[in-house]
């Protein structure tokens, strides 16, 4: 009886071993770690075998962990088990970090999780290796500001043919390699408003104009920049003459080292319109070190807390953007709308997105944020993105 009583307690031992060291044997390849930190990594990602051995060291290489801001994610938050990705242009642009401040705030009260991975830099090759990568971890829906508008639309059409659905915020893929995109405001009044900032700043008299863009690929601000110069071939706007588009690649210095260049080739400058949150930053810094506040002044797109001084400083009185995290907040709504089947995508399809009420998607695919908004001294104070 002992001796039986023996034998049982080791079979028992033995056979709990076996079966404790087959799932620490499984453990680490749960975690595709070299694309999502293993902090990040949802449970119902694929194993990493799932991704191609090839894959998988280009993505360590080109990628930048996920920012801090996806582990901030309530535990409540993960209760569906459904998990989507917004991925930005880049990492490192504070604007991408407002956006996703917004995405969270909806995953949160959706039970989803967001995670938030993108390139280092603003670069479409990069971006698709990311995207590939998230696509073989059968991740539950793409959020995507798009590098590149035509580069993209392949990836786009495998995530879709996965059942990934794809959806772009900010920077649109073109059409095919997405389902719907949420604008920011419309093109047209983007291009616009920008175009009449300069003009507010050079008065009217005009005189020469610079555009200091993004990427040359950005899909967005190559957008805008078509409706600018629409505009300004147009008699309201004979007095601006644009002198050359140049490219910062929403990269900082990149940006600076391009404002200082058209303060040297082009001593006759007034005004930089730049597109970007990055540029505009960029150039109104590189004004003020030049000494050439109220020469040289500085409209586009920027982000209120990063041009605040700028503003009562001079070097950029007046520039536009919108709700950036309002943006990220609609996206994920929308996402999960799609991804649940509560709608499929199409035009004319109605979704609510939690606080900011009823949307539908438009003919073009498109869903519309809102207008865009005009920062100035007298109401810059008001926001805090
Ligand atoms: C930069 C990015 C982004 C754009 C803003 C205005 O941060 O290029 O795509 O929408 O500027």
């Amino acid at each position: 009886m002992k001796r039986n009583m023996f034998y049982f307690v080791v079979s028992a031992v033995v056979l709990l071993s076996m079966i404790l060291s087959a799932c620490s044997a499984a453990t680490p390849s749960a975690a595709p770690a070299t694309v999502a930190p293993a902090t990040q990594a949802p449970a119902t990602l694929a194993p990493a075998t799932a991704a191609p051995a090839t894959q998988a060291p280009a993505a360590t290489a080109t990628m930048a962990p996920a920012a801090p801001a996806a582990t901030g994610v309530p535990t409540a938050a993960t209760q569906t088990g459904r998990t989507y990705v917004l991925v930005p242009k880049a990492l490192g642009n504070p604007y991408f970090d407002a956006a996703n401040s917004g995405a969270q705030l909806a995953a949160a009260e959706l039970g989803v999780k967001v995670l938030y991975q993108g390139p280092t830099t603003a670069d479409a090759t990069a971006q698709i290796t990311l995207l590939d990568s998230l696509i073989a971890q059968k991740v539950n829906g793409l959020a995507i500001s798009a590098d590149d508008a035509d580069a993209l639309v392949p990836t786009g059409k495998s995530a879709m043919a996965a059942g990934i659905p794809v959806v772009c915020f900010d920077s649109p893929i073109s059409a095919g390699g997405r389902l719907t995109f949420v604008n920011q405001a419309s093109t047209q009044g983007i291009g616009d408003v920008e175009v009449k900032m300069a003009l507010d700043l050079t008065g009217p008299a005009g005189g020469e104009i610079a555009i200091l863009s993004a990427t040359a690929q950005a899909p967005n601000q190559n957008l805008w920049i078509g409706i600018m110069k629409a505009d300004l071939a147009t008699p309201a706007y004979s007095m601006l003459k644009l002198d050359t588009v140049v490219y910062g690649n929403d990269d900082d210095t990149t940006s600076y080292n391009q404002a200082l260049a058209l303060f040297k080739t082009y001593p006759n400058l007034k005004v930089i319109i730049a597109p970007t949150t990055v540029g505009i930053a960029a150039s109104a810094r590189a004004v003020k070190d030049q000494n050439l506040t109220g020469k040289v002044f500085v409209t586009g797109l920027g982000l209120p807390n990063q041009m605040r001084d700028y503003v009562t400083g001079g070097q950029s009185p007046e520039f536009a953007l919108w709700n950036v995290p309002n943006i990220g907040y609609l996206t994920i709504y929308m996402l999960d709308a799609i991804a649940t089947g509560k709608i499929k995508g199409q035009p004319g399809d109605t979704f609510t997105a939690g606080k900011l009420g009823s949307y539908t998607v438009a003919q073009d695919g498109s869903v519309l944020l809102g207008p865009p908004q005009i920062f100035d001294k007298t109401n810059i104070a008001n926001f805090n993105y």
